[in-house]
């Protein structure tokens, strides 16, 4: 009869935990933005923390189960009991059951407490010991003919980025080198670290609040406006990391991504010093010098900088290298091939962090996707464009509040749009 019963509730559980387990593989742990598969210090820290809650929750859910289970097969009605009282007497309390319960309690919530306050003051600023003492040359190799001042830059400290917030991408400043958007320097929507170093990271807004999350990296701070936050990350192998703005923010939040490039220190060294490359000049005559006559004419230098073309643009993204990145647009649109992406990744294991290199034709179509949204083309275009990410704040003229000027939207013709494409894919 027991036996029959115990059976019965087996077959009824046994699927039920089969298909809840069903996407526990390794692989599945290995997917872009996951937070079991941690590559940092802080990442660590915070799965060690949720593993803590998820063994407490365990040890509870197995005792209440079990006394649930134990009640209901105990207790239950049996052949003859039809004479007995319906309903049981009420019992009045047990206080020594009730103080052990209010005692366990307590322990339960002591017992996670203390890994995550630990954590919050880990997680708030770099800890002492890990910034470096003496040169962080030994850090950060000299390459030949290397950033001027690079070692001196960071001397005794560690590397620190600025990370500001906007509706709907993520800028990226390094202020010990220079690139700031002040200066008109700054690097949109790819964040590009030193493996092995930690980095403070210092959040802003420039409107509303969003929220810094790199899944298996470092995670989730706000950026507040009128606030400065703050946390540390550290990355403990190079590769593609996916990150994603964390707190609802308007439209196109959603389509708010950013990617974090984790390189050898010296590839890095290298990176910072071609950011700091002006643009070269586009050969008179080609199609990139008449797309960058366009950049002009078209309103598009009144937003965007490109360093030693057009200098006025700050409230866009920076383009003076946005050829060299393999995202555009808040990181939504991917400009490597996706077989080959696919291609690298099995090549790895099935690692999401082993990265195709940037495909030229997938850029262009992408630059031509985004420039042609927001309705800018002229009615001679075969198909009505399509905002890539709604509401974004490109063509967005109200926000200069000169007179007259929210009614005129840019056009362009599928030719000059495709002059604008070239100009930009000469800026690596
Ligand atoms: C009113 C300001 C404004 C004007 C004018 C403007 N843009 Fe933009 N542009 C933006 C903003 C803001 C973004 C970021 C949008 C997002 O990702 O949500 C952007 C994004 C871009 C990007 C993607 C950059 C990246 O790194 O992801 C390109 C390329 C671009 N604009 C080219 C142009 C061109 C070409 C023109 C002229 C036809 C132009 N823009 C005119 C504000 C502007
Ligand atoms: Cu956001």
């Amino acid at each position: 009869m027991m036996s029959r019963f115990i059976a019965r509730v087996g077959l009824l559980v046994l699927p039920v935990i089969a298909l809840l387990t069903a996407g526990c593989s390794e692989a599945d742990l290995k997917v872009r933005q996951s937070t079991f598969d941690a590559k940092g210090p802080v990442a660590r820290m915070q799965y060690d923390i949720f593993m803590d809650s998820v063994y407490l929750v365990t040890v509870l859910f197995a005792i209440v189960g079990g006394l649930l289970v134990y009640a209901v097969i105990r207790f239950r009605a049996r052949p003859g009991d039809e004479n007995k009282p319906a309903i049981v007497e009420d019992g009045h309390g047990n206080p020594v059951t009730e103080i052990l319960l209010i005692v366990a309690s307590i322990g339960a919530l002591v017992f996670l407490a203390i890994p995550t306050l630990k954590g919050i003051w880990y997680q708030d600023d770099v800890p002492e010991d890990r910034v470096p003492a003496g040169r962080l040359s030994v850090w950060y190799p000299r390459v030949e003919g290397g950033v001027e001042n690079y070692a001196e830059a960071v001397k005794d400290q560690v590397l620190e980025i600025d990370v500001v917030g906007k509706q709907w991408w993520f800028r990226f400043e390094y202020p010990q080198f220079g690139l700031t958007n002040d200066g008109r320097r700054s690097v949109p929507n790819e964040l590009v670290i030193p493996k092995g170093v930690p980095v403070r990271i210092n959040l802003r807004s420039e409107d509303v609040i969003h929220s810094f999350w790199i899944p298996k990296v470092a995670g989730k701070v706000d950026l507040m406006p009128g606030r400065r936050n703050r946390m540390w990350i550290q990355a403990d192998e190079t590769g593609h990391y996916y990150g994603q703005c964390a707190e609802f923010c308007g439209d196109s939040h959603a389509y708010m991504l950013f990617r974090c490039e984790v390189l050898e220190p010296a590839d890095f060294a290298r990176w910072v010093r071609a950011q700091k490359q002006d643009a070269p000049e586009p050969p008179a005559g080609s199609k990139a010098a008449e797309g960058k006559a366009l950049f002009a004419a078209k309103t598009c230098a009144m937003c965007h900088n490109v360093s030693g073309h057009f200098g006025a643009g700050a409230f866009g993204p920076d383009l003076t290298h946005v050829a060299s990145r393999k995202s555009l647009a808040g990181a939504w649109l991917d400009n490597r091939n996706p077989e080959a992406q696919r291609a690298a990744e099995a090549a790895a294991g099935g690692n999401t962090e082993a990265s195709a290199p940037v495909d030229r034709a997938v850029q262009k179509a992408n630059l031509i996707r985004w420039i042609g949204s927001s309705g800018v083309l002229h009615a001679e275009a075969a198909e009505p464009t399509r905002d890539v990410k709604p509401g974004n704040r490109m063509h967005y003229y109200k926000m200069f509040n000169v007179a007259g000027l929210n009614e005129t939207k840019t056009k362009l013709t599928p030719s000059e749009l495709d002059a604008l494409a070239e100009y930009l894919l000469t800026l690596k």
